[in-house]
């Protein structure tokens, strides 16, 4: 039977932590529909940047374009951060670039592999999902009013052959064989986020988020609402576009899509 957290033990082991603005204003909740609902609500009732929302069990948990994120209680880490930062509103992507490096740095430590990035908002071991990041966010004419950062992270999960995800779903778990302490990995995530989110305007950022990226120098067949292109994916830029080179030999800037490999 999985151990749920408790408010207590969240709050015992953000305390004290070095991680600035990260880890200071935390709302934990057994249950909700979405941190990112929550973490939204907070952030239009001027909560400050860096509040943390986590919950133990989304029944509403979701991904993008109203897909469904998978939110068992006792196993995974479900969050929501909000940022307020001082970046045009084309740059979004920065604060999955942050939130994503820190989330991969801290299941690094602790399950001892290497995670991977499939472009645009996956974390992969081995080729399968271990979490993924939602972005979320208001504007104040073009610059950012919020971004809330959504992120869920399989921990302890266990994805059996029976189950609906199993082939391309995974966990730290899974990958490391042993049972891993999500706050350990809540508390690494926070001090990273912190050292990357003074990175939000430099160079460093997007080439650490290139370099963890598998999309790169792979064909790749791009879903991207009514369209579908295909090409090379040959490079990312400042604000996470990817760079498709077509057959036709001329690049594209893709946004957001989704990327399967040809
Ligand atoms: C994502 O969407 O990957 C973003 C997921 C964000 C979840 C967090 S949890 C905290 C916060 N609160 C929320 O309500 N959401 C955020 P997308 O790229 O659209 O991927 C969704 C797809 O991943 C689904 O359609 C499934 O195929 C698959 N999936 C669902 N649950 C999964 C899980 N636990 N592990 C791996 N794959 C999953």
């Amino acid at each position: 039977m999985a151990q749920l957290l408790t408010e207590r033990q969240v709050w015992n082991a953000l305390a004290g932590l070095d991680a600035g603005v990260f880890g200071k204003n935390v709302v934990f909740q057994q249950q909700v529909g979405s941190t990112n609902d929550i973490a939204r609500q907070l952030a239009e009732d001027h909560a400050p940047e860096g509040t943390l929302v986590i919950a133990e069990e989304q029944t509403a948990g979701r991904g993008r374009l109203g897909r469904t994120w998978e939110s068992p209680p006792g196993v995974s880490l479900m969050q929501s951060i909000l940022f307020r930062p001082d970046i045009e509103a084309g740059q979004t992507h920065r604060l999955v670039m942050a939130v994503g490096l820190a989330a991969a740095e801290a299941c690094e430590t602790a399950a001892g592999m290497r995670i991977d990035v499939k472009w645009p908002n996956d974390l992969q071991i081995n080729g399968r999902k271990v979490a993924g990041i939602l972005p979320e966010s208001a504007l104040v004419g073009d610059r950012l009013a919020w971004v809330v950062v959504g992120i869920g992270i399989n921990v302890n999960q266990q994805f059996d052959a029976e189950h609906q995800l199993a082939g391309t779903a995974t966990s730290l778990r899974m990958g490391a064989g042993r049972e891993i302490d999500r706050l350990e990995v809540l508390r690494e995530m926070l001090i990273w986020l912190a050292a990357w989110y003074r990175q939000i305007e430099g160079e460093d950022l997007h080439l650490a988020w290139a370099e963890r990226c598998i999309t790169l120098g792979q064909r790749v067949r791009i879903r991207a609402g009514d369209r579908l292109v295909e090409g090379l994916a040959e490079g990312l830029d400042s604000a996470g576009a990817l760079w498709l080179r077509g057959d036709n030999g001329q690049r594209q800037r893709m946004f957001a899509g989704e990327a399967t490999v040809v």
